[in-house]
C-alpha cells in the first residue's frame, strides 16, 4: 500500500529539525521518519514480545490457537526471556563502557598513554579512601592502578560484591538479599541471564524478571557508576559552566566536526586536536576561519558537562545535522550512532570515522583509537576533517538557527558546592515543601513520537508544580534547546522551586550528564535517603523516560525501579503479550522493591500521575503534600 506524505510540521516540536527536514526531502534523503513509516505497522509478535527465536526448533509465536511453543514454553516464559535478554543488552552496553574506562585508569597509572592523565586527582583519593584502597603517602599512579583493579573485580565473580555496595542505603541492600536480587558482579549477572534464557533453564517468568532486576542493579550501581567516577578522575568533574545548543552550533565558515557515542576517551583527544595550533593553521591554508567541534548525543553531554563544548542535537537530530551540508566529519565510539549516518553523509561531503573495533560501520573509514595512540589518532581524524572541508558545496550548506544557552555540569559534587557544602539544604527546601520532590528525566528520542514533545512538556510541567527535574543523555538537548537549562527559567517554575533556585541562582532543571551518568541521580537519592535514615524507595523522587527506545534506557529504568524509585516511560517496552510480566512491571514490582513502571504517553498526564506519587511518598514521611 502506498504511504502517505509525511507532514513534516508533525515530526518534531524544533524548527531547526522541521527545516532540516525539509531540506533532506529536497535532497532526496530518507531519514529515521521515512523508515519508521515503511516499517509501520510493526510486526504484533514482536512489539507484544511472544515471538522466541531461542532455538531452532522454533521460531515460535504464541497465538490463541497456539498457546505454547514447540518445546512448551508460554507466552510469560518467552516474554519474560525476551525482556530479560533485552536488559541484559543494556547493561552489556554501559559495563563494557565501564570497562574501557578502566582500562584507560590502569594505562594511565602504567603510564602507557601518552597525552592522558588524571584531572581530578582529589576525586582519585575520596573515591579510593571510600573503597578501603590505601592512600596515605602514595602517588596518584599507585593509587589509580590499585583503584582500577579493584574495579576489574567488579566484573568478575570472585568478589561476589559490588565496589560501590555501600553506597547504597541498608534497607535496599537487606531487600536485595532477601529477593536474591543482589548483584554479585557485572559479567556474572550478564552470562547468567544469557544462561537462564537458553532454552530449558529458567522457566518461570517471574524468576527471569527477578534476574533481570539483578543484572539491571549491576549495571547501575557497577558498570555505569565506574565508568562515571573514573570519567570524572581521568576527564575531570563536571561544575556548572555555560554551553550552548541545536544545529545553529555548526558554523558556516569553519571545520566543522562533530563527536557522537558515548565514550569521552575518544572525544577529549579530537578537543585537545582541534586546538592544536598547526592543525589551526592547516585549517586556514584551505580557507577555513577555524575548527568547530560540537557534540551529538551523549558524547556530547560529556563533553560540554567537562568543557562547555557546544551541544549539536540528540539522537534524531543526528542525520539531521549532515543535513545542514557543512559537517566535514563525524567520529564516533559506541551506542546510538544510526549505521544511516554514512549513507546521509555520503550524500554530501561528509566523512564517518569509527574508533573502535566494537563498533565498525561499513563505508566508514576506521581510525583505531588505544591509550598509547589517542592524540596522535585525533590529530589524523582532524586532517581528514581539514581535508573534507574542500569538499563543502557552499550552494548545498544551511544552518537553519542560532544558537540557545545554556548551563550544564551539574554533578554532585558541583550541587553540593553550590549548596554550601551540605546536602541538608536541599533536603530542607523538601521537607518545608518548596522543593516538592525530584524527577530525573532520561533517556532517549523515538520517531514514534513527535520529536521532543514529551521531553520538554514534562520537563516543563513538573517544574510547575514544585519539582525539581534533573536531566541526562537526550532529554538534554531537548529541554536545553527549550530554555529550561539557564538560571532565568525560574520565571516558568512554581513559587517554592523559584525561591530555591533563585537564591542559589541555579536553572530549575539541572543537567547532570550522560546515560551513564544516571548513576550521579542514584548515588544523590541514596545520599538523601542515608541523610533522612530512609530507604530510596520513601523519597519522593520518580524516575522518568518519555521517549525512550534503547535496551540501556530500559536497564536504566529497570535498576532505578529495583532501587525503589518508580520510573515512567512513554510506552512499555515489548512485554504486553504476558499478563503476568506486565502486572508485575507496572504493580507487582512495587509491593517486592518500593517502586514499579508509570506507563503513559501524553506528557501532561504523566506530570499529574507522577505528581500523585510524589504526593503519596511525602504524606508518607509526614510532609505536607
Ligand atoms: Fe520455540 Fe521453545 Fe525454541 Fe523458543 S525455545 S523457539 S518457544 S521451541
Ligand atoms: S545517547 S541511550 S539515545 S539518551 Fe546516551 Fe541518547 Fe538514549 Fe542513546
Amino acid at each position: 500500500m502506498a504511504k502517505k506524505d509525511l507532514d513534516i510540521t508533525e515530526l518534531s516540536i524544533w524548527n531547526d529539525a522541521t527545516k532540516m527536514l525539509a531540506k533532506a526531502k529536497e535532497d532526496g534523503i530518507e531519514t529515521a521518519w521515512d523508515r519508521l513509516q515503511q516499517q509501520t505497522p510493526h510486526c504484533q509478535f514482536g512489539e507484544s514480545g511472544i515471538c522466541c527465536r531461542i532455538c531452532t526448533m522454533g521460531p515460535c509465536r504464541i497465538t490463541s490457537k497456539s498457546p505454547l511453543g514447540v518445546c512448551g514454553a508460554n507466552a510469560d516464559v518467552i516474554v519474560a526471556r525476551n525482556f530479560g535478554r533485552f536488559i541484559t543488552g543494556g547493561a552489556a552496553g554501559h559495563s563494557d563502557h565501564g570497562r574501557d574506562c578502566i582500562e584507560a585508569l590502569e594505562a594511565v597509572a602504567q603510564n602507557k598513554a601518552p597525552g592522558y592523565t588524571i584531572k581530578d586527582e582529589a576525586k582519585l583519593f575520596r573515591i579510593s579512601d571510600e573503597l578501603g584502597i590505601p592512600t596515605d603517602g602514595r602517588n596518584a599512579l599507585a593509587v589509580a592502578k590499585d583503584l582500577a583493579l579493584e574495579f576489574f573485580e567488579d566484573y568478575g565473580t570472585k568478589k561476589g560484591r559490588l565496589a560501590f555496595i555501600n553506597r547504597v542505603p541498608e534497607k535496599q541492600q537487606h531487600l536485595w538479599k532477601e529477593l536474591g536480587i543482589m548483584p554479585r558482579g557485572v559479567d556474572r549477572e550478564i552470562a547468567e541471564m544469557m544462561h537462564r534464557t537458553h532454552m530449558g533453564c529458567d522457566n518461570d517468568a517471574a524468576n527471569t524478571m527477578l534476574h533481570a532486576a539483578r543484572v539491571s542493579l549491576a549495571d547501575g550501581w557497577a558498570g555505569s557508576m565506574i565508568a562515571t567516577e573514573i570519567s570524572d578522575i581521568l576527564f575531570g568533574t563536571p561544575t556548572p559552566r555555560k554551553a550552548t545548543v541545536n544545529l545553529g552550533v555548526i558554523k558556516e565558515d569553519q571545520v566543522n566536526i562533530l563527536v557522537h557515542g558515548h565514550n569521552p576517551i575518544v572525544s577529549e583527544k579530537i578537543l585537545e586536536a582541534v586546538n592544536d595550533p598547526e592543525l589551526i593553521a592547516f585549517a586556514r591554508e584551505k580557507g577555513a576561519a577555524g575548527i568547530n567541534i560540537a557534540g551529538l548525543c551523549c558524547t556530547g553531554n560529556e563533553v560540554m558537562a567537562r568543557q562547555g563544548i557546544p551541544m549539536a542535537g540528540n539522537h534524531l537530530m543526528t542525520e539531521l545535522s549532515i543535513v545542514t551540508g557543512a559537517v566535514e566529519l563525524i567520529v564516533v565510539d559506541y551506542q546510538c550512532i544510526m549505521p544511516s549516518l554514512v549513507q546521509v553523509g555520503a550524500c554530501y561531503h561528509t566523512q564517518m570515522v569509527t574508533t573502535s573495533d566494537k563498533a565498525k560501520f561499513t563505508g566508514a573509514q576506521h581510525v583505531k583509537f588505544e591509550m598509547h595512540n589517542g592524540l596522535d589518532q585525533a590529530k589524523r581524524v582532524v586532517r581528514m576533517a581539514i581535508e573534507r572541508f574542500g569538499y563543502r558545496d557552499a550552494s548545498r550548506v544551511h544552518i537553519p538557527c542560532a544558537p540557545v544557552d545554556m548551563v550544564t555540569g551539574f554533578s554532585n559534587e558541583a550541587l553540593l558546592s553550590a549548596l554550601g557544602g551540605s546536602f541538608d539544604p536541599l533536603l530542607d527546601a523538601i521537607k518545608a515543601g518548596k522543593i516538592r520532590g525530584v524527577v530525573g528525566i532520561v533517556g532517549c528520542n523515538n520517531p514514534k513520537y513527535k520529536h521532543d514533545h514529551c521531553n520538554v512538556n514534562l520537563a516543563r510541567e513538573l517544574i510547575k508544580k514544585d519539582i525539581l527535574v534533573l536531566v541526562t543523555g537526550c532529554v538534554t538537548t531537548a529541554v536545553g534547546k527549550a530554555g529550561l537549562l539557564v538560571p532565568d527559567a525560574i520565571s516558568q517554575a512554581g513559587p517554592g522551586l523559584k525561591k530555591i533556585c533563585g537564591a542559589l541562582s541555579i536553572p530549575p532543571v539541572l543537567h547532570m550528564g550522560s546515560c551513564v551518568d544516571n548513576a550521579r541521580i542514584m548515588q544523590l537519592c541514596a545520599l538523601l535517603a542515608n541523610k533522612l535514615g530512609v530507604s530510596m524507595a520513601d523519597l519522593p523522587v520518580v524516575a522518568s523516560s518519555p521517549e525512550w527506545y534503547s535496551e540501556k534506557a530500559a536497564t536504566i529504568g529497570t535498576y532505578a525501579v529495583a532501587s525503589g524509585i518508580t520510573t515512567h516511560l512513554g510506552h512499555p517496552p515489548n512485554i504486553t503479550g504476558s499478563k503476568l510480566v506486565t502486572d508485575l512491571a507496572v504493580s507487582g514490582l512495587n509491593d517486592l522493591v518500593g517502586g514499579c513502571f508509570l506507563i503513559e504517553p501524553d506528557p501532561f498526564k504523566a506530570a499529574a500521575v507522577i505528581d500523585e506519587r510524589i504526593i503519596s511518598k511525602r504524606k508518607a514521611l509526614g510532609l505536607t503534600a
